[in-house]
């Protein structure tokens, strides 16, 4: 049975990535969506793209951006954006590269600029932080796909009736959140948490971190969301 599976943010974890990818061993058949932020942060962001270019020809990679890999590119464009991206993680990147933006090989750049703002399946839509329910995605604004927190409140159902994957909110305590609706894969891998993939139609968890430590679960069952608050 081909599989699709979702591998939250990465930003410059290679060791936990490598080791995830022994763990899920991706087939021909398989979709691998990657959530987005595989940049910053972290220490080996170059490592990082590296492997998922080498994924390309083991299985139907789907690579999405994150709001990371926008800085990175408007930071390497315009010399006035590069403090910003220096600033928020983007000092990491750098220095996976020997420190000089110039190094960068033009098959990551060509990598990097490939990625889709957002991947949909049957049962299924993938996005790199979060979504308007009402608005079809390939209408939804770049602010809130690629920079708005889930949290506060917890956004409805997407009008597709589609269930949502997606990363950007870091969970701090390292496991996937489940609201039924939606599923939150960014489990703060370079903070000391895990780096997850899902295999979204059977709830599998794989998990890997910086230590080269595995463990493996299922998604937990669905919690109620809150309702809106009072708007008045
Ligand atoms: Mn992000």
């Amino acid at each position: 049975m081909p599989r699709t599976i979702a591998i939250g943010d990465i930003h410059g974890c290679a060791v936990a990535l490598s080791r995830l990818l022994q763990e899920v061993a991706p087939q021909k058949s398989d979709t691998i969506v990657g959530i987005g932020d595989y940049v910053d942060r972290g220490l080996d962001s170059n490592g990082v793209i590296e492997i998922l270019i080498g994924l390309v020809s083991e299985c139907h990679l789907v690579p999405l951006i994150g709001n990371h890999e926008l800085m990175m590119f408007t930071g390497l464009r315009n010399r006035q954006d590069l403090d910003f991206w220096v600033q928020h993680g983007g000092r990491q990147t750098l220095a996976s590269y020997g420190g000089k933006a110039e190094n960068i090989p033009q098959h990551h750049m060509t990598f990097l600029s490939h990625c889709l703002k957002f991947y949909e399946t049957d049962s299924h839509l993938f996005v790199h932080a979060n979504y308007v329910p009402e608005i079809p995605l390939a209408q939804q604004p770049d602010q809130i796909i690629f920079w708005e927190h889930v949290t506060d409140p917890i956004p409805q159902p997407h009008r597709s009736g589609k269930t949502a994957v997606v990363g950007h909110t870091p969970q701090m305590d390292g496991d996937v959140r489940n609201f039924g609706h939606l599923q939150i894969i960014d489990t703060f891998c370079y903070g000391d948490g895990w780096l997850s993939a899902l295999d979204v139609d059977t709830g599998k968890v794989w998990q890997t971190n910086n230590q080269g430590d595995f463990r493996e679960s299922v998604l937990s069952e669905p919690e109620i969301v809150p309702e809106n608050p009072p708007t008045s």
